[in-house]
């Protein structure tokens, strides 16, 4: 394979413990083949399902952070951002954005799970990532952000075909250019369900309930699917990658009793990953 690595700004936390943000963002998208540039947001000694977490939020750093890389005139292939560590921290991506027309911008609301916000996460951050999903091309949010961004009840009833198809419709009205909500629940099971604006029927990629709930995943799904975009693949190509492996890394982790808290067990599966791209390249 020979081509030049595509660029990423990876806007996520850095948690030393439990794999989530940075700590899979960073192997994913290198494996596939994409030099991930990251701007974290904060530094916790472990996500915040752990108790007892050291906290550190990067909001007063980021300017002078991203004030050098302005200096250097960095160009970026994609800016993918996740979790976010205060209101103003958005107003900073905001601005990257608009700084980088070029990129594919994959925006993942990163802000709870369950119906709930994660611990520590700012009330007001629904609103302002409202406001930020407007220049996504893709946003990803799970069932949780869903409902907070949009401002509906949290419901995991199982939805018609046609109430789902709203559902996306709603998020591309926000403004972004293609919307994928992980975890559906359908009246056929779970999907990962997508729509591009201008269209009137979803994609969607069903996959079976599984009995763990490993913190992480909607970061290794997101990773994925950014990755795939990069190489090219069109959005049913990805979301089916990105579906498909993180069940993979579901699986083999509860094949091998992983404890939750500690994210997916994905280091081993890398290699698949890989090799799955790099046969694409051949095709
Ligand atoms: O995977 C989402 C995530 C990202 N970052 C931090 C988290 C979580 C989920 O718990 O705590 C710090």
């Amino acid at each position: 394979m020979s081509r030049p690595a595509k660029t990423v700004a990876a806007i996520h936390d850095l948690s030393g413990v439990g794999r989530c943000a940075l700590t899979v963002v960073m192997p994913v998208l290198s494996v596939l083949g994409a030099q991930v540039c990251p701007v974290p947001t904060a530094v916790l000694s472990a996500h915040t399902a752990f108790s007892g977490i050291a906290v550190r939020d990067l909001t007063d750093f980021l300017p002078a952070y991203l004030d050098h890389w302005r200096a250097l005139g960095l160009r970026f292939d994609a800016v993918y951002a996740g979790y976010l560590g205060s209101p103003a921290q958005v107003e900073i991506v905001s601005d990257l954005l608009a700084e980088q027309e070029g990129a594919l911008k994959v925006l993942d609301p990163v802000m709870g799970d369950d119906g709930r916000l994660y611990s520590g996460m700012a009330e007001e951050m629904p609103a302002k990532w409202r406001s930020l999903c407007a220049h996504a091309d893709v946003v990803t949010p799970n069932m949780t952000e869903y409902a907070l961004l949009t401002g509906e009840r949290y419901s995991l009833a199982p939805r018609t075909r046609a109430q789902a198809e709203g559902m996306l419709k709603k998020l591309l009205d926000m403004g972004a250019k293609s919307a994928v909500i992980t975890s559906l629940p359908l009246e056929s099971g779970l999907a990962n369900v997508y729509m591009r604006r201008g269209e009137k029927r979803m994609g969607l990629c069903a996959f079976e309930r599984l009995d763990a709930h490993y913190p992480g995943t909607g970061d290794l799904f997101a990773s994925v699917l950014t990755g795939a975009l990069l190489r090219g693949e069109a959005l049913e190509g990805a979301v089916r990658r990105a579906t498909a492996f993180t069940r993979l890394c579901v699986q083999h982790s509860m094949a091998f009793a992983t404890p939750v808290n500690y994210g997916v067990d994905l280091e081993p599966l890398l290699p698949l990953l890989w090799e799955d791209a790099a046969n694409r390249t051949r095709e």
